[in-house]
């Protein structure tokens, strides 16, 4: 028997805005990604928010060229055995403008085309309505989520969305890794589309331009437009569940001081639990107005706005709780420690783990920490949308990709999963990141691949494009086949 549920939702997951390409086609607006220069791990990447600069490299214009290669991509998942696969829609593909009167027809069908192909091989789409996207238009002409305007003009999308895609997807998420809205820089662009007014480099956190007040208005209009997401959803079609989306990070206190403990607590609130709690309890939590006032918000202005609009967030939970997990995060008071370069979080090196290439501790345990405490605070379903490691992959002798590091990555994480399940979690799925290569969000390389299959193209925009197995699609294929037993 397996330790997996049956119907367990073996899969990948990719971001539209990192894999799509076709960044003007068929009348597609820009997006606030199309303006997204790319970096390294060293050099950050460059907003250039008026538009697009000539003679400067955007990734995401052609990105990997999913727009043109979607129907060989969803086969060579579908010869992996996916049962899920996970990707996201561009408002801007159908409203090019965001408050357009009429949507274009051609951004209707082309992801209808790709769900229905999705339907014929056996895949369940795990659709993302927003996932670091944001239509530029809209930015400049109302400044980004912090306008409540923008709600309204988001729920005419998703109902255009709930309505044409009936009967073909009915798992939604609605804001990726919406928790990010809470850090300065990164957040307001990537999460809010609140943009500077200049070209500026992206920031983790400490941007002079950033506003946070902007920030967590912005935030609350997204849990509003979420919750009532969530009730649409529901009333176009009975069968639709919707996700909320977290950037998952197990937080540990670098010490047993009472300081560091305390540091960990309030690191799970800052990105674990304040929009979790809201989306998946329907509620903010009692420390709010604390967390406010530490986080630079208007503590009064804030709380009008949750008491305005309690009853609809209680009104619209979601129906289960999604998030990404690639890393712990150890913290501590003690400025002296050294800095880890970490994801989003930052955090102190943990004596007792590696960490990637890139500086992203490796932590399978701390999986099985996350799911368990979440699970213990929601009793909702859960959903593993993003996992997985990026890194170098370079041809063998013979001319393959022979990537057991990143087996081995999945393989631990996969066998926590599992522990977790007989503890009694209720996980829905596990959708691996980057399943085919892809443009990266922090940093805009190609060089840091995750996927289980490879895509001819480097950091500069060189390479034909071409797709190739490594040797980890053949292992995932033999995961997904025995339902996780043969690992
Ligand atoms: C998450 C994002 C994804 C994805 C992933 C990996 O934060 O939801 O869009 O990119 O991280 O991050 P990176 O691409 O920076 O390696």
């Amino acid at each position: 028997m397996s330790r997996f549920p049956k119907g367990f939702l073996w899969g990948g997951a990719t971001a539209a805005n990192q894999f799509e390409g076709g960044y003007d086609a068929d009348g597609k607006g820009l997006s606030v990604p199309d303006v997204i220069m790319g970096g390294t791990v060293d050099k950050p990447r460059f907003i250039t928010p008026a538009g697009v600069k000539p003679d400067t490299y955007y990734p995401s214009h052609e990105a990997i060229d999913f727009y043109h290669h979607w129907k060989e991509d969803i086969d060579l998942f579908a010869e992996m055995g996916f049962k899920c696969f996970r990707l996201s829609v561009q408002w801007s593909r159908f409203f090019p403008n965001g408050d357009d009167e009429e949507p274009l027809q051609a951004g209707i069908d082309f992801y209808k085309n790709i769900f229905v192909h999705c339907k014929e091989c056996g895949i369940e789409p795990l659709v993302t309505i927003s996932h670091y996207e944001f239509p530029l238009a809209l930015s400049h002409k109302y400044g980004g989520w912090d306008n409540p305007a923008i709600i309204d003009l988001w729920l005419k999308f998703t109902k255009l969305c709930f309505t044409e895609y009936k009967g073909l997807v009915k798992l939604w998420l609605t804001f990726n890794e919406i928790n990010c809205g809470t850090i300065a820089g990164m957040g307001a662009i990537y999460g809010l589309g609140i943009l500077p007014e200049d070209d500026q480099p992206i920031t983790f956190g400490n941007a002079e331009w950033d506003v946070p007040q902007r920030r967590f208005v912005g935030l609350h209009n997204q849990f509003v437009a979420s919750a009532k997401a969530v009730l649409q959803a529901h009333e176009i079609d009975p069968e639709n569940k919707v996700g909320c989306m977290i950037a998952g990070s197990a937080n540990y206190p670098y010490s047993c001081r009472p300081d560091d403990v305390l540091a960990a607590l309030e690191a799970d609130r800052q990105f674990n639990f304040y929009c979790g709690d809201v989306q998946a309890r329907g509620a903010y939590p009692a420390w709010a107005p604390t967390y406010w006032a530490e986080h630079g918000a208007d503590v009064d202005a804030m709380k009008a706005l949750a008491e305005r609009d309690a009853e609809v967030l209680k009104a619209g939970k979601v129906d289960f709780y999604s998030f990404s997990y690639y890393q712990s995060n150890t913290v501590s008071t003690d400025p002296d420690l050294t800095k880890g370069k970490g994801n989003l979080f930052g955090g102190i090196q943990n004596p007792y783990l590696e960490a990637s290439a890139w500086g992203w501790t490796i932590d399978p345990k701390g999986l099985r920490y996350y799911l368990e405490t979440v699970y213990d605070r929601y009793q909702i379903p859960l959903m593993i949308v993003e996992n997985g490691l990026g890194a170098v992959d370079e041809r063998g002798e013979d001319g393959k990709f022979h990537d057991d590091y990143r087996i081995d990555y999945m393989k631990k994480h996969i066998e926590q999963m599992a522990i977790a399940i007989e503890h009694g979690v209720d996980l829905m799925g596990y959708t691996m990141w980057g399943c085919i290569d892809l443009v990266s969000a922090s940093t805009g390389e190609m060089k840091k691949r995750y996927g289980f299959i490879y895509v001819d193209k480097d950091n500069d925009g060189n390479g034909d494009l071409h797709r190739e197995r490594k040797d980890s699609f053949y292992w995932y294929q033999k995961v997904c086949q025995s339902n996780g037993e043969e690992l």
